[in-house]
């Protein structure tokens, strides 16, 4: 598979790769109201690249189950200045831009952002062209509907088959907006607009998302599908947190979005390792040594 660049850093090989999560909103459902303040987000983003992170992800809204919309004005005054202070100080991570709105993309990637996480799969239209002029990759991931309403969405025959499906549209929707298939990743949406069996089943049979010829990224951590199983609040989800990022490298996804950096890193790579030790290969991918 081609391999992805992203800002200044070319990935390729089957990783795994960490993507570490900076949320700057007062309401995220695990670490809402901690980074708000522009020099504790950077000092949090610092760390986690010193935790082995391989890039971040800034969100200025929370996408949690019921959570309100935030308007344009107001997702931009909260990252952009995080953005500039990272530029400033010369940061050695890509910046993924965690947003839906266009004209978010838009001033984050002036500010340097260099990849665009659309947890809506750009249902936007505005949204693609803005992608497709900057000529950035871009997550596509898997929901229905808006955090207000999905989980009501949460209806599903054969989960795997159909997110795959409407992944499939996605991209499709990337492709008649200008951009290529190579600049994009796949994500399942762990509990977006997804019960708690549904997310469970994603991870067990993520493996027959491959078939869509895209690297995969999952991003578990915390979720309430961990506490649905184990009853563990969600500052207590670490080791669930763990033990599913295991599971989707195990099953094939190249990168996992994670609060705890180090400990998703340490937990992905000894997957890698258990998954290469048996021979396995991710095909048209050579394995890192
Ligand atoms: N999950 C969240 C937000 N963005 N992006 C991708 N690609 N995949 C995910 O699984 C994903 C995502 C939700 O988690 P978090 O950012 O911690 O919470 P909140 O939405 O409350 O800010």
């Amino acid at each position: 598979m081609t391999p992805l660049q992203i800002g200044r850093r070319v990935f390729e090989g089957p990783g795994p790769f960490v993507m570490g999560v900076l949320n700057v909103t007062p309401d995220s459902f695990s670490d809402g109201g901690r980074y708000v303040d522009p020099g504790a987000a950077v000092d949090r983003a610092l760390r986690m690249a010193e935790e082995g992170a391989d890039l971040l992800d800034l969100g200025g809204e929370s996408t949690r189950p019921g959570s309100p919309a935030v308007p344009a004005e107001e997702e931009i005054r909260r990252v952009v200045p995080v953005l500039e202070r990272l530029a400033a100080c010369g940061y050695a991570l890509p910046v993924s831009i965690d947003t839906s709105k266009a004209e978010v993309a838009r001033e984050a990637l002036r500010a340097g952002a260099a990849l665009v996480n659309d947890v809506r799969g750009l249902a936007d239209p505005r949204l693609a062209e803005v992608v497709a002029a900057a000529g950035v990759p871009v997550v596509l991931m898997h929901m229905r509907g808006t955090p207000a309403d999905m989980q009501s969405r949460a209806v599903y025959g054969d989960v795997v088959a159909e997110v795959a499906d409407e992944l499939g549209q996605a991209l499709a929707r990337a492709a008649a907006a200008g951009i290529p298939a190579e600049r994009t990743i796949l994500d399942p949406g762990i509990g977006f607009a997804k019960k708690a069996e549904h997310s469970l089943e994603i991870l067990a049979r993520l493996g027959e998302l491959r078939a869509l010829g895209r690297p995969l990224l999952v991003g578990p951590s915390r979720k309430s599908f961990i506490g649905h199983v184990t009853g563990a609040p969600v500052e207590e989800r670490l080791p669930g947190t763990l033990a599913a990022v295991a599971a989707a490298v195990l099953a094939g996804a190249e990168m996992v979005r994670a609060h705890d950096v180090a400990e998703a890193r340490q937990a992905a790579r000894l997957a890698a390792a258990i998954r290469d030790a048996a021979g396995w290969r991710h095909p048209g991918y050579t394995a890192t040594p």
